[in-house]
């Protein structure tokens, strides 16, 4: 690798390229996804610029990434905090360090690293202290805030960065960087108790899928909520006790009841639907927790206070997750406990995806390999 770094060097085509460091040639400008405005163009770039690492940063060639509901929220600019722009989205980024800056201790280059929504934080402030990271009001956003994974190279700040182990299939883990760690802790925030059950709206899509696996893996009794048949069997695979068809049933709460005798003790809605929310007041068992994560535009939650306080519910969101979430989810993917149900495509299908995602077609998750 050396020997190739100064036939480089000397090479008319070295001006493309940038030694970092003493292992790896990283190239000047990279493949990327970029949008220069909300809803505007999705540009396949084949020459936009490798970003630099600061010094608490590390540089990351993404091999894989994880496409979240979330970059579609960011492209279209709809939640009430606006993206940088122009955006490299992506958050869901696993690959191999290549640089790091002078002060990054935790990774060595070779080292395989995932790159999370929650890219940096300020580590001391109340809620950074008590572990809440992502609500630390200096938070950094990867591919909302900060460019993304959907590109060959992207930085994150080290401290931050998940540690992957080596010989991990890239693919397979970039999921559990965003949609892992988020329902892992949202089925924590839940507080459901092992044999209790545990109703999964969306749970045929992205974050869903995984869901069903971290609940069931937990001790917990996942019921699986979405619609149409590949989803159905996906579900079942993954190890839903039941599947409800929203569209199908013509009394969702009751099926739901039925089904859990009475009613789920925790509902994690992951769909991306305000109308899922309301009806989960009337399902979820008396004292059942219901944990709102996924974030529908504009969308508001909406319950009887009557209901709420006879049944004595309670109603929480869930953001993420911190550092120790993500080590404990990585863990399990580890442990093979969960597995991403991927369907891996070049990055210059982002588009397409997008589309899919849209009109509710995607089963289990889409992973962009950067390369192409
Ligand atoms: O930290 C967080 N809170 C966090 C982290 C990551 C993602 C929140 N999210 C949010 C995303 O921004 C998005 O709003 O979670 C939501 C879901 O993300 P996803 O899993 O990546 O989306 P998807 O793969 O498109 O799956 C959504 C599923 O919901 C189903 C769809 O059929 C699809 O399978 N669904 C819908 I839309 N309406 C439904 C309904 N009424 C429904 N399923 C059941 N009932
Ligand atoms: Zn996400």
């Amino acid at each position: 690798m050396l020997r190739t770094i100064s036939r480089l060097a000397s090479s008319p085509a070295r001006r493309n390229f940038i030694r970092l460091n003493s292992t790896f040639v990283v190239p000047r400008t990279q493949k990327a996804i970029v949008f220069e405005k909300n809803n505007g163009p999705l540009l396949y770039k084949t020459d936009w610029p490798v970003p630099t690492p600061a010094a608490d940063e590390i540089l990351v060639n993404v091999k894989y990434s994880g496409v979240c509901h979330t970059d579609l929220h960011a492209w279209h600019g709809d939640w009430p905090l606006p993206t940088k722009l122009p955006l490299v989205g992506g958050h869901e980024g696993a690959g191999v360090v290549v640089a790091r800056g002078s002060a990054v201790t935790n990774f060595e280059l070779g080292d395989y690293a995932g790159i999370k929504w929650l890219n940096g934080s300020c580590l001391s402030c109340e809620f950074c202290l008590k572990g809440a990271e992502s609500s630390c009001s200096d938070a950094i956003l990867t591919g909302y805030t900060h460019d993304g994974t959907f590109q060959e190279y992207a930085t994150a700040k080290a401290i931050h960065a998940a540690k992957i182990p080596k010989q991990t299939d890239l693919a397979q883990i970039a999921p559990i960087l965003c949609a892992g760690i988020t329902v892992y802790k949202a089925l924590k925030t839940s507080t459901a108790t092992p044999g209790q059950w545990v109703a999964i709206t969306g749970a045929g899509g992205g974050l869903g899928s995984l869901a069903i696996q971290y609940a069931k893996a937990m001790g917990l009794r996942p019921i699986a909520i979405d619609t149409g048949a590949a989803k159905a069997e996906l579900c079942k695979s993954l190890g839903a006790e039941v599947f409800i068809d929203f569209k199908a049933t013509s009394d969702l709460s009751a099926e739901i009841k039925q089904a859990t005798h009475g009613g789920p003790h925790a509902v994690i809605h992951v769909a991306v639907s305000e109308a899922a929310i309301e009806v989960s007041t009337d399902y979820v068992r008396p004292t059942g927790t219901i944990v709102l994560v996924g974030m529908p535009a504009g969308a508001v939650a909406r319950s009887s206070v009557f209901n709420h306080v006879v049944k004595a519910i309670d109603i929480k969101g869930s953001y993420v997750g911190n550092r120790e979430d993500t080590v404990e989810a990585l863990d399990f993917f580890s442990r093979g406990l969960v597995s991403s149900p991927i369907n891996i495509v070049g990055l210059s299908e982002l588009a397409s995806v997008y589309e899919k995602m849209e009109k509710g077609e995607i089963v289990g998750r889409y992973v962009l390999d950067t390369t192409c």
